[in-house]
């Protein structure tokens, strides 16, 4: 690692937020020693408690995600919130509203805010955030927030790495519980039925209700449905008590926690292997090389991937 890492990993874990921000940033850009510096803070971390919160735009997650982390806060914790925001950095528009709800809350000490964008992470989207993630756990955040939109396959994703998911349903959207996705659905820990002083708030509650009777594994432990005003902070005490509840009985041990841990591993061994191919295609113009050869039929796309991992499996062979 070089001296410039090494100052920042210093200056990080001595408490400079400067430093958090610009390790992150070097982290997320996937800057050479990116690797070294994640295995230096992965012993680090473990402490954080990440919770999700996502649902449909608009549902209220930035209104809510602020109160949870004010409550938080008063109650002694610290935390980092990630909002993974669905449109790109350049169109602006809904970044820049995020940051300006989100405003009363980055002043509260001790509250780091990160924005994220969906595209463009290099190391994909899950592993960005897991990545930022791990980085805020180990600056000492007790807990990490992660805002998502409860829309697209890549936010699912994002979801599926926290230890506790909470998915916000709101009325007067015609379809409440349906604008959400069916695989967040199913991930709930928690249902927050914001929006509550608008009228059909009952009937969301209902709704879910039956979704959950309907779909019931009788042994498996229902999710909570709590009734929220987040923009008068009406219901959030009672949905952070029931949230630190029920992390207290999570296992970090369990069957689903391995699953993730394992995903994570093929995920990154994934990008690694593939990232060192293209870098070598980029670097020598083998791509081409083996394109034309392909177009001028002297040999085929399987031959090819075949004699670019051979190495790997040689590898494996020789164990
Ligand atoms: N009436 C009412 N409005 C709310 C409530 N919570 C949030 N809002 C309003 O709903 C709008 C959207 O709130 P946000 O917190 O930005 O929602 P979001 O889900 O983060 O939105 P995106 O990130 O753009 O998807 C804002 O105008 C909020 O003031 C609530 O409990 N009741
Ligand atoms: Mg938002």
């Amino acid at each position: 690692m070089d001296s410039k890492w090494r100052q920042l990993m210093t200056d990080m874990k001595s408490g400079s937020v400067p430093a958090l921000s610009r390790l992150i940033t070097r982290v997320e850009s996937r800057e050479p020693g990116w690797m070294e510096a994640m295995q230096e803070i992965f012993p680090d971390t473990g402490k954080a408690r990440l919770i999700g919160i996502t649902g449909s735009p608009g549902a209220g997650k930035s209104t809510l995600t602020s109160q949870v982390a004010c409550i938080l806060v008063e109650q002694g914790f610290t935390v980092g919130i990630i909002a993974v925001d669905p449109s790109s950095p350049f169109s602006g528009g809904a970044l820049l509203g995020d940051r300006i709800r989100m405003r009363d809350v980055s002043c509260l000490e001790g509250v780091f805010v990160r924005s994220m964008a969906t595209r463009g992470a290099l190391g994909g989207l899950n592993q960005s955030a897991r990545d930022v993630a791990k980085i805020m756990d180990a600056f000492g955040k007790d807990f990490v927030l992660i805002e998502t939109v409860g829309v697209g396959q890549d936010e699912i994703e994002v979801v599926k790495t926290v230890d506790l998911v909470l998915v916000i349903c709101v009325p007067g959207q015609g379809d409440g519980i349906q604008a959400i996705k069916a695989g967040v659905l199913e991930i709930a820990n928690i249902f927050v039925v914001n929006k509550a002083d608008r009228e059909g708030a009952d009937q969301v509650v209902l709704d879910i209700e039956t979704m959950l009777e309907l779909g019931s594994d009788s042994d498996a432990l229902k999710p909570l449905i709590i009734k929220t005003i987040a923009t008068r902070g009406e219901g959030i005490s009672f949905l952070v008590d029931q949230t630190l509840d029920l992390l207290k009985t999570l296992d970090r041990k369990d069957a689903w926690q391995k699953n993730r841990i394992q995903e994570e591993l093929i995920g990154l061994v994934e990008k690694e292997i593939v990232g060192l191919i293209k870098k070598h295609w980029n670097e020598t113009g083998g791509l081409d090389r083996a394109v034309n050869q392909i177009l001028d039929g002297e040999s085929d796309p399987y031959s090819i991937a075949q004699k670019v991992t051979a190495p790997v499996a040689g590898f494996f062979k020789q164990k």
